[in-house]
């Protein structure tokens, strides 16, 4: 089935839905809601809650073309030793990744900060990649996972915008895959840097990619011809 928005800057953007994922990158409470990491960092947590209902509404219209669903979780391992030691100093001290928060150890895998938001919760047989960096390849096996399937395009919604989700874009753009970036489905504790990022992503006739708002892509979902 191919999809065709319109809409996308800097200029239309056209898939096979067989050949693209929706990759959905770190929608973990220990960002988005109050106690987890994000928080711990001194962020305002509230701008990446309102973001949910959007991805909720563009990973529901995705289903039901019948895509790949591929989600991220960033997080560590509990005795932290795939964590570097620049990234464990970061914060301050009792508010740093592997210490004792509201909702678990902060950003450590089996805990429940490090879970995905309930409502945007994977279902069975939807790939989630566990990784320890920002980016999604690093460390993980997202590239072969996409390559098994014969991915070429990826659409991407998540948080933080200018840092998970702009490395593994970027990093993706390098690997070959034409990649989107949905407008309103990705947030930033910094407003500013979310703009700087989509202007990135557009500028000198899309050099790391495509954008669209959400509304766009669920449109071209259902006005798609039928397989
Ligand atoms: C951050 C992320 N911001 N998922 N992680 O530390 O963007």
């Amino acid at each position: 089935m191919t999809v065709l928005i319109t809409q996308a800057q800097p200029s239309p953007f056209r898939f096979d839905i067989d050949r693209t994922a929706l990759l959905i990158i770190d929608m973990q409470r220990d960002f988005i809601e109050p106690g987890g990491f994000g928080a711990a960092l001194g962020n305002d947590v509230t701008r990446l809650q309102t973001i949910v209902p959007t991805v909720q509404a563009v990973l529901s219209a995705w289903r039901r073309a019948g895509g790949l669903v591929v989600h991220t979780r960033e997080g560590h391992a509990p005795d932290l030793s795939d964590c570097p030691p620049a990234k464990l100093k970061r914060g301050r001290p009792g508010r740093r990744i592997g210490d004792e928060g509201p909702m678990g150890r902060l950003l450590v895998i089996g805990e429940p900060g490090h879970a995905i938001v309930p409502a945007l919760a994977p279902l069975p047989g939807e790939p989630l990649i566990d990784k320890p960096g920002k980016g999604a390849f690093f460390a993980t096996p997202l590239q072969d996972t996409l390559q098994s399937r014969a991915i070429t395009h990826l659409v991407l919604m998540g948080v933080t915008t200018e840092v998970c989700v702009q490395t593994t874009m970027r990093e993706a753009n390098d690997r070959g895959y034409d990649c989107l970036l949905v407008e309103d489905g990705t947030a930033s504790y910094f407003p500013e840097f979310k703009a700087a990022t989509l202007a990135m992503i557009t500028a000198q006739g899309g050099i790391v990619g495509w954008t669209a708002p959400a509304a766009a892509l669920i449109e071209a979902l259902i006005e798609a011809p039928p397989r």
